[in-house]
């Protein structure tokens, strides 16, 4: 880790409470900035983008020039490793990801999983970039999807979907789906080993598509590879704390803590404090979890909730890493975000 073992964010993934939550917000960078709109007309299309080092950077940095976040996190986009896996990904305006479907587990099969981090070597150098431009110490996020959401994309050809297809992968051809997780979980481990190598001080799994599974699937879906991924990472001498972010676990939360092996954990929206913290272990860190639509509503509906969730983990002594409970959208107004940092600056 390259000197961010003393920031506020660091220090509470790694277990410490502190008198005012160390804040970043999911999607941070993006399109509910004029800046970033801007320059993301520069660029032929969002794979470009996401490609050219400098763009990258520059998205990275623009939301930290407005507000005093206490963590960066990485301009990238889960779905490059699809790309790296030759799966044909394209972003078609105002269609959102586009892949060529899986059909079996052999298709990946081709991939030459050590040249995965080559082929992602302009993601690699948007980190050391972005380790030369901020502070000595700032915390920067690398991150990657989870093995199931990656998979669902890599089934559906497609974002924004049901998960219809992988889910009867589950019941009708488990192996196969056994055999393609198995696959990301290495192309993974590959990428993230590539990331922490790079300079990121910590490690973010999103499973945005975690939500709405039988519990008996939800064990092989999502715990089993993402406890492989950390396995693996661990295996390589990786000590970044690693947040796993299993969006909609709902109940089988603690389960996933307690068998993933992740350092903290991201919750989504309508996760319930009460639950939370009866349910996770005492100082076990929690990350989240205000509705993403108060930042478009603001007022009160926004600092009332965040002064709940906020006192909620403080009265249970539990470490907090303040977030949204889902990446913050395009009609977000940007006023409102100033206003909640103000907010949460003030208490100390
Ligand atoms: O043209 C554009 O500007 C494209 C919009 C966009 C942006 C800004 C996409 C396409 N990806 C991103 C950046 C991004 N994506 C970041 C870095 C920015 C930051 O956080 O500050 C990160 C961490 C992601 C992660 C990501 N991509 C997730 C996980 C988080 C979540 O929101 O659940 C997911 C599911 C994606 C897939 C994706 N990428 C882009 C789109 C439109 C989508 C969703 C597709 C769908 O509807 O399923």
């Amino acid at each position: 880790m390259a000197g961010a073992e003393n920031s506020l964010f660091i220090r509470t993934l790694q277990g410490e409470t502190s008198v005012r939550p160390p804040v970043w917000l999911m999607r941070q960078a993006g399109r509910y900035l004029p800046e970033y709109r801007e320059i993301r007309a520069t660029a032929k299309n969002f794979l470009d983008f996401c490609y050219t080092p400098s763009l990258s950077v520059e998205a990275t940095l623009q939301p930290l020039r407005r507000y005093p976040f206490d963590a960066a996190i990485l301009f990238a986009d889960i779905l490059l490793i699809l790309d790296a896996m030759d799966r044909g990904l394209r972003f078609e305006t105002g269609e959102g990801p586009i892949l060529n479907p899986l059909e079996k587990a052999s298709d990946l099969e081709k991939v030459n999983l050590s040249k995965v981090a080559t082929r992602l070597s302009p993601v690699m150098e948007t980190v050391s970039r972005l380790k030369q431009n901020l502070e000595p110490g700032f915390p920067l996020i690398g991150f990657a999807g989870s093995p199931w959401t990656v998979a669902v994309y890599a089934i559906e050809g497609r974002g924004g979907t049901d998960k219809k297809l992988p889910k009867l992968w589950a019941y009708t051809r488990p192996d196969e789906l056994k055999a393609v997780l198995d696959h990301i979980v290495l192309a993974t481990t590959e990428y993230l080993k590539a990331q922490v190598e790079a300079g990121v001080d910590a490690l973010m799994l999103f499973d945005s598509w975690a939500e709405n599974l039988p519990d008996t699937v939800f064990d092989w879906l999502v715990i089993e590879p993402t406890k492989k991924l950390v396995a693996n990472l661990w295996a390589e001498g990786i000590t970044v704390p690693i947040i796993g972010f299993p969006r909609g676990a709902g109940a089988k939360l603690p389960d996933y803590v307690a068998r993933t092996g992740v350092t903290a954990v991201g919750l989504d929206t309508g996760q319930v404090p009460a639950f939370v913290n009866a349910n996770l272990p005492a100082g076990f860190p929690v990350q989240g979890h205000l509705d993403p639509l108060t930042m478009i509503a603001g007022g009160k509906a926004m600092l009332n909730r965040a002064d709940e969730l906020i006192e909620a983990y403080r009265s249970a002594e539990r470490p907090h890493v303040f977030n949204l409970g889902h990446g913050i959208t395009p009609d977000a107004n940007p006023e409102n975000v100033a206003e909640l940092m103000k907010h949460i600056q003030a208490m100390g």
